[in-house]
């Protein structure tokens, strides 16, 4: 794999940013988009475009069939039993909201308990806890280790007859630890809760085998892994799904409307409710379709190699925090850390002069924040197309933030 050549897939980087070429370390929060899916979507719109499953006219069977061969190369992707068990959201906080709308709020009740670790993104975290409220269900955090991470035991701890549903981020975006997800689903099926797992910052970055990984749910963002914004998706074991409830009604996901009740479609079309997001689902096919052709394996093992070169590098200048776990196997590409003393989002505005992208802030992870002590963090996510070059330009920048905020250069 060669990301120099993967550069070229991707227009942005012809963008000069005040005066530089762009070093893009935002891939955590949405990824570039190469020409290949670009152009999926050109062709789409251009010689494809109607509503799907309705019309009998030539351009209604294009666009339904590319729709539908879309989920075909997702399933796939994720190794999905059947196509029909991937269900095309708005992205990873729309299908955790679905599960926790039409899956938990349905089935829990006071004394069922949801096990999870306080370092989830916000959208693993106050979907459950509304589902607490609405049920009377509780809340049971696992204890974190100082580097963030969770460990086994603390889940066999934590998980008991009363759990109903186990949840966690198969990498965290603030840590960047790889969580064992494998072993936390087999905790949770002993004691016979569902496992959910928020793919979002995994299935961009690493091989994801549903039926290896043994999740019951899983969900993810096209935007993160070279699709549009829009799409995203949500995978259930069929029996769940099933029993699932829709979240949206109304056309499209129907089969019999009487006056006073209605009946659905099956799984997956009863989950999406109204015109579907056509042209986000190609566009993530042909995501799909790109990062496949490069090899997940590839693109897991560079993106943490990049990860442990940029934490080596942050660690020795002084004055720099790096937070989570030490870089090694365990680890995905992404480094948070902090100029002491300076507020992350003065770093990243000085970086940013230097063309450098780098996001600030609390990283949609309050809880973990103030576990952390700080308010807000700097961080730098890799993804296919950086390069080494872009670790070198990182801490040249930071080197002339810490002159310009009267940091000793280490
Ligand atoms: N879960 C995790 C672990 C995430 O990193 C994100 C987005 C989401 C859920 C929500 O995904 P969405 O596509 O529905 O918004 N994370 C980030 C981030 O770290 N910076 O910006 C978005």
């Amino acid at each position: 794999m060669n990301p120099v050549e993967i550069r070229k897939d991707f227009p942005i980087f012809a963008e000069q940013i005040n005066g530089h070429p762009l070093v893009y370390l935002d891939s955590a929060a949405t990824s570039q988009k190469p020409r290949q899916v670009l152009e999926v979507l050109k062709q789409y719109y251009e010689h494809e475009n109607s509503n799907v499953h309705r019309g009998v006219h030539t351009l209604g069977t294009r666009a339904t069939e590319s729709y539908e061969g879309a989920r075909e190369k997702v399933a796939r992707f994720i190794n999905a039993p059947s196509a029909n068990q991937v269900v095309f959201t708005r992205g990873t906080t729309e299908s955790l909201n679905m599960i926790a709308y039409g899956y938990a709020r349905q089935r829990f009740q006071p004394g069922d308990e949801i096990v999870l670790p306080p370092s989830e993104h916000h959208s693993n975290l106050i979907p459950w806890q509304q589902v607490a409220r609405a049920t009377g269900a509780t809340i049971k955090y696992l204890p974190l280790q100082s580097d963030g991470t969770i460990r086994l035991e603390d889940v066999e701890a934590a998980v008991t007859a009363n759990t109903k549903l186990v949840t966690i981020a198969h990498v965290s975006n603030v840590l960047g630890a790889i969580n064992p997800v494998k072993e936390i689903a087999e905790i949770a099926h002993r004691h016979g809760a569902i496992m959910v797992v928020d793919g979002a910052q995994s299935v961009p970055h690493m091989p994801v085998d549903v039926q290896e990984m043994d999740c019951d749910f899983l969900a993810f963002s096209g935007h993160k892994m070279c699709g549009p914004t829009g799409v995203g998706v949500l995978y259930g074991k069929k029996e769940l799904l099933d029993e699932m409830e829709p979240t949206y009604f109304g056309g499209e996901m129907i089969d019999v409307v009487e006056l006073y009740e209605s009946t659905w479609k099956e799984t997956p079309w009863k989950f999406e409710g109204g015109t579907p997001i056509i042209a986000g689902a190609v566009g993530l096919g042909a995501a799909v379709d790109y990062l496949t052709a490069i090899g997940l394996e590839e693109i897991a093992e560079h993106d943490a190699h990049l990860a442990s070169l940029a934490i080596e590098r942050l660690q020795s200048l002084n004055g720099i925090d790096v937070y989570g776990p030490e870089a090694g196997v365990h680890r995905g590409g992404l480094v948070t850390f902090n100029l002491r003393g300076v507020h992350p989002h003065d770093v990243a505005t000085v970086l940013d002069t230097q063309g450098v992208a780098v996001r600030a802030g609390h990283h949609c992870a309050q809880p973990l924040m103030r576990i952390l002590n700080v308010g807000s963090t700097a961080r730098a996510s890799f993804y296919l197309y950086n390069t080494e070059e872009d670790i070198d330009r990182l801490v040249e920048a930071l080197q002339q933030a810490k002159e310009f905020f009267g940091h000793a250069i280490g």
